[in-house]
């Protein structure tokens, strides 16, 4: 374990470590994007330069992917992977069912559709992400440049007041909007409903996607 980390990282980091148990010689495996997945990428690099692992790597974002090649795994696109055996990846928010929120990072979109095309979805967090109801953590909703104003005030209208005139940009170039729900009662309910409006690309909502989580804790501990 690097020297001198903070109880959080040391959480994400064990996080990241245990998840590589997940990880076989020969696996096409999504890559993740955010502080937490970064940490898996530099345990798999490792792998990589010290055992010999290989593995075929998918990253969910650019800057995931400059940091695969860094430390030396190598990367394709999924079209060129088709199918991957496992994705590993970070999460906002995850609840008893395993549904989560993700895309605080920016990244959901490449997230989901790299999540979707797994045999297996292994979510890597610090146990603050653990939740009883999702939507504490404000709900990212991607919506395409064109008329996003007008997206947005349809999601308002539908939803709630969305905060933000400055939205994010996506690697795709789409703009992220985020939605600030407190309590999401139905996430099935609300994913179906968010998608169904013109100029929303895809939410942040992952229901049915995931498989496991390995929980990290401050003072070392993981759990799966
Ligand atoms: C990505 O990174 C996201 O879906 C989620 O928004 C975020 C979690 O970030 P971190 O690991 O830095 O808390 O996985």
């Amino acid at each position: 374990m690097p020297a001198e980390l903070s109880p959080i990282d040391k959480a994400k980091f064990v996080a990241a470590k245990r998840a590589t148990d997940f990880v076989e010689d020969g696996m096409r495996v999504g890559l993740g994007t955010g502080s937490t997945a970064a940490w898996l990428v530099r345990c798999l690099g490792e792998l990589v330069r010290d055992d010999g692992l290989r593995i075929i790597g998918v990253p969910t974002s650019s800057r995931t992917a400059d940091l695969a090649r860094e430390v030396g795994i190598k990367v394709v696109s999924l079209d060129e992977a088709k199918w991957l055996d496992v994705t590993i990846d970070g999460a906002d928010e995850y609840d008893a069912n395993l549904n989560l929120i993700k895309g605080g990072g920016g990244a959901l979109l490449q997230e989901k559709i790299v999540a979707t095309a797994s045999d297996q979805m292994v979510v890597i967090a610090d146990i603050s992400k653990q939740v009883e109801t999702l939507g504490a953590f404000p709900l990212p909703v991607e919506v395409v440049p064109f008329g996003w104003q007008t997206t947005k005030a349809l999601v308002e209208e539908t939803l709630v007041r969305l905060n933000g005139d400055t939205p994010y940009v996506t690697d795709e170039g789409n703009y992220i909007v985020d939605l600030h729900l407190k309590r999401i009662g139905n996430p099935r309910q609300l994913s179906l409903v968010l998608n169904q409006i013109p100029g929303v690309v895809e939410n942040g909502l992952f229901i049915d996607i995931c498989d496991a989580v390995v929980i990290g804790y401050g003072d070392g501990k993981v759990e799966v």
